[in-house]
């Protein structure tokens, strides 16, 4: 027998079990030790019974995805797949139970539903996450899931990828029993009492399948929710072809259908990209100079500085996660109102039904708030989110450096200042590091963890990993203006506005992008946020500009109109009292005029034009960053774009994207561009290199550790 698989006996139930850490995926050489374990039992007249059980922390939490890459590139053939393991098991003439623990997830799953029976420990999560990578199941998930719970529940489990916990699926009759107590001796037992009753093939079951008829309009409900909520994705729709298949055809011809629908998304881009986001996410927490095994700090309290709507936000983050947190702003006026908002935020989660009234209860006793820095000197870390300045920041951390114990974590949330410098005005520089947040701090899912010159490695490892605690995706950067993120921002937007003086219209330019799969175009972002913000800042620094280099103007002179965006009813859009934007045509002619006077010529732009001018020009920023060490790897830059601006993740991430059109192909437009549009087009040497050598940003490797 296969290492991976062992076979044990337990007074005639034989005992399965995989040991393929970490989670059991199903590598070469599982199926196999399954399958000989699986005819062992099916042979020794002293076996009634089997479980099959995973070993360690889980169950099998699918096909390995690392073997997804070798076989769309060739380097290894399919085999025969798992679909007769799954069918020799069910047609096992003994009881097979399968005992699912952790979780069984994918080509898990499929395994566990060709069992006779199945049963769970309490809290295992049972799911066909295939579509989050891109694909189908591939295994006769879209076929036995519906035999098993229905057509309703399984279509939506397999076309949105979310799991189940055991205590649902008992309900839904996906699992038949929850053992309490010592799992592996419940399974045993619970096998021992299956002897001598029928061994239920699930692919002969019909019961719950619903008629062609009677699936239609579930069937047509769920492409509409797809479209919709997953908008560009191709695998949901095929997911959910493949269980209407179940509805109509054999099932023999369903897994055939499955089968066809499964490899065209295999073999696609969006799963190539999707399972690119898979491990970049994995990546990303790991720190070439902070091994994983660098000393952490115990954060057991916290305190936020600022109750601003960054700082609330953060305040319920670190509540959420059940950590206890002072929040303290100057006056209590203001210490009510960020209060007030927080108490807000809370009703709509639970009005949505994401928190229930007694978890809302409980988190908001963690937040204690405060006009004074009594008992910061209690907190392990401290999280600075006042107004953007850096004399403001700087008295914060002052007074910070005052109060708090050796050894507390100094944190600013600022998105733009220089973190070495607020550092420098504390004694312990080497214990203040950055945390940005994106807005709204309590629902994005990114944390922008920016290490300064003298940031310890024990603040970079305790922050990283307090972002997953957090329920965050912390990325590790380094202090240049705007960091990653913002830095890569502004030559996009900066494009979008230079498209509209150049003549296409504002709904034209968010058309193409939002087309492009982005969550909103530029310009209703900037509405969003706010643009006089940005004009702000860009007041602050215009002494610093450089004569000669074009500046985009129009979203400037809105601003002075007082159109500020969706909070005084006007920017880029008009909007009405719901906040629904409205295009506005006096936009277009405003814009006109302005350009005119410049010297702007306007001309139809398409929209192709639109999108590989602002990703283009992100893109040429980000080689940038990459080469000069602000970003560890490329992946990095395409994991901050996917969880804080709204990329689309089956695209893979600015970086990925650039890599699948084709550096070379990149680079000649970003010439063009720059022949026509000079400086500010330059190309970056580090996407002239790579498209000369005929290589891609995801071989490229920086020296910097994002410092
Ligand atoms: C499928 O099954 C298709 C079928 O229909 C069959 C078709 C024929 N393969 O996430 P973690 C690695 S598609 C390979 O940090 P956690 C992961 O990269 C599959 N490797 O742990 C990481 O490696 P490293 C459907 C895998 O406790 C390490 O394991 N299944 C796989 O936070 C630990 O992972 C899924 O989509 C895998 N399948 O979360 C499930 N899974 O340490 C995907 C994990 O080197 N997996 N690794 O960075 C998950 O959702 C989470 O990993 C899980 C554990 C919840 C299981």
């Amino acid at each position: 027998m296969s290492e991976l698989v062992q076979l044990t006996k337990q007074d005639g139930v034989a005992v399965i079990t995989i040991n393929n850490p970490p989670v059991n995926a199903l590598s070469p050489g599982v199926p196999e030790g399954i399958s000989e374990a699986v005819r062992q039992v099916a042979e020794d007249g002293a076996v009634q019974a089997a479980v099959l059980v995973g070993g360690g922390r889980t169950f099998v939490a699918g096909a390995d995805i690392k073997e997804f890459e070798k076989l769309t590139s060739g380097t290894r053939s399919r085999g025969a797949g798992l679909l007769p393991l799954l069918l020799q098991i069910e047609d096992c003439r003994k009881p097979i139970v399968m005992a699912v623990h952790g979780t069984a997830f994918g080509g898990g799953l499929e395994l566990a539903m060709a069992g006779h029976y199945r049963v769970a420990a309490p809290g295992a999560q049972l799911g066909q996450p295939e579509v989050k990578l891109g694909i189908i199941p591939g295994a006769a998930g879209t076929q036995r899931l519906p035999r098993l719970i229905g057509v309703a529940k399984a279509v939506e489990m397999c076309a949105e990828g979310n799991p189940v916990k055991a205590e649902e699926a008992l309900r839904l009759g996906l699992i038949d029993r929850i053992i309490d107590g010592d799992f592996l001796a419940g399974a045993v037992r619970f096998a021992r009492e299956m002897v001598g009753r029928a061994t239920v093939k699930t692919r002969e079951r019909n019961d719950k399948l619903a008629t062609p008829g009677d699936g239609a309009p579930i069937f047509a409900a769920a492409r509409e929710a797809a479209r919709k909520k997953q908008r560009g994705l191709m695998a949901p729709l095929a997911a959910i072809d493949a269980v209407e298949a179940s509805t109509k055809r054999s099932f023999e011809e369903g897994c055939r259908e499955e089968q066809k629908l499964f490899l065209d998304c295999l073999h696609s881009d969006q799963s190539k990209a999707l399972i690119h986001v898979f491990f970049g996410e994995r990546e990303v927490a790991k720190i070439p100079d902070v091994p994983k095994d660098t000393p952490t700090i115990p954060v057991a309290r916290a305190a936020v500085v600022g109750a601003g709507t960054m700082g609330g936000g953060i305040a319920m983050v670190l509540a959420n996660a059940g950590i206890p947190v002072l929040l303290k702003e100057t006056d209590q006026a203001a210490l009510d109102g960020g209060l007030a908002k927080i108490r807000k935020n809370y009703a709509n989660s639970v009005e949505r039904g994401r928190f229930t009234p007694a978890f809302v209860k409980e988190r908001l006793e963690l937040i204690e708030p405060t006009v004074s820095y009594d008992g910061f000197e209690k907190a392990d870390m401290v999280i600075e989110a006042v107004f953007e300045g850096m004399a403001l920041k700087k008295e914060v951390f002052r007074e910070l450096d005052r109060v708090c114990k050796a050894g507390a974590i100094l944190a600013s949330n600022t998105s733009t200042l220089n973190i070495d410098e607020i550092a420098s005005a504390t004694s312990r520089p080497d214990f203040v590091i950055g945390t940005h947040f994106f807005s709204p701090a309590n629902v994005m899912r990114l944390l922008e963890v920016v290490r300064g010159q003298k940031t310890a490695k024990q603040v970079i490892a305790t922050t990283m990993q307090l972002s997953k605690k957090l329920g965050k995706i912390g990325v590790l950067v380094g202090n240049c203006r705007g960091f990653v993120g913002n830095r890569m921002f502004h030559p996009y937007v900066r494009e979008s506005v230079f498209l509209v003086e150049e003549g296409a219209t504002v709904e034209a330019v968010d058309k193409a992008l939002y087309d492009f799969g982005m969550a909103m175009g530029p310009l209703a972002v900037g509405d969003l946020a706010g643009l006089d913000v940005g004009w702000r800042i860009r007041k602050e620094y215009r002494h610093l500009e450089k004569p000669g280099i074009r500046q985009a103007m129009a979203g400037d002179r809105l601003c002075e109109l007082g159109r500020y965006g969706q909070k005084t009813g006007a920017g880029w859009y008009k909007y009405d009292a719901n906040r629904k934007a409205v295009p506005d045509p006096e936009v277009t002619e405003l814009v006109r005029k302005w350009a005119t006077e410049a010297g702007i010529s306007q001309r139809r732009i398409s929209a192709d034009e639109i999108v590989d001018r602002c990703l283009y020009a992100l893109v040429n920023e980000g080689a940038r960053i990459l080469e000069e060490g602000y970003a560890l790897r490329a992946v990095d830059i395409d994991i901050i774009y996917l969880n804080g601006y709204g990329f689309p993740s089956y695209r893979g991430g600015p970086m990925w994207f650039a890599d699948s059109v084709g550096l070379p192909k990149v680079y000649n437009r970003v010439l063009e561009f720059h022949r026509q549009h000079g400086v500010l087009w330059e190309p970056a040497p580090l996407l002239k290199r790579l498209a000369d050598e005929g290589k891609r940003f995801s071989d490229y490797k920086t020296v910097g550790a994002a410092a």
